[in-house]
């Protein structure tokens, strides 16, 4: 059988709660579909089809002493536009260096296992808050491009305790995810 996987970095509880409640916002006028605080994260790495036989290989391909200390400070609320309407992204100016050089490194080894294609699209690091997003008014002009909806009046600093492998399952009322695997990521002492 075949399953949905990705690696994500995954907030705690706490940290899931107030990421939901950026978007809680009543000068944010729009209609969205918003996703439920358990299941907020960032994904590193989707791979959309992958043999329930390679998981292992999958888990045995991270290796904790290559994980980096990684701080995220968030600090906007971004439309970002998805056919006919857009998805709702908590995300930042600015990310950690250390955030692409874990998502290369993964790339690499899934690439070189053969368990991900060349990956085409440019990695743009958020939190997916919403689904289904359309705004009062969208502009005409670069309907295509991406739109800062508002800075958080107070970043978000986001050190991050873990990364995990998850499969997702669609389901009618939404997606349904189950942590197959979960890595601490180091923390100052
Ligand atoms: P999203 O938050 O940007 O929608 C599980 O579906 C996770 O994998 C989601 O976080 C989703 O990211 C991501 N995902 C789904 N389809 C993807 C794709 N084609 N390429 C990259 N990431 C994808």
């Amino acid at each position: 059988m075949r399953r949905r996987l990705f690696f994500a970095l995954w907030p705690s509880q706490e940290e899931q709660r107030l990421f939901w409640s950026t978007a809680q916002d009543p000068r944010l006028n729009f209609s969205a579909r918003f996703l439920a605080p358990e299941t907020l994260h960032l994904t590193l790495a989707f791979l959309p089809s992958v043999e329930e036989e390679q998981t292992e290989v999958l888990i045995s391909l991270v290796e904790r002493p290559l994980l980096p200390m990684i701080l995220l400070r968030l600090d906007r609320l971004l439309f970002q536009p998805s056919g006919k309407e857009g998805l709702l992204w908590l995300t930042a100016a600015d990310f950690c260096p250390c955030l692409a050089y874990l998502v290369e490194s993964l790339q690499k080894r899934l690439i070189r296992f053969g368990l991900l294609a060349k990956e085409e699209r440019p990695f743009s690091p958020h939190i997916t808050l919403a689904r289904r997003v359309v705004l009062p008014r969208r502009p005409e002009k670069g309907r295509r491009q991406p739109v800062v909806l508002r800075g958080l009046a107070q970043p978000i600093d986001w050190r991050v305790r873990e990364m995990a492998l998850v499969s997702s399952e669609t389901l009618p009322e939404g997606s349904r995810y189950t942590r197959l695997a979960s890595w601490a990521l180091p923390t100052p002492a």
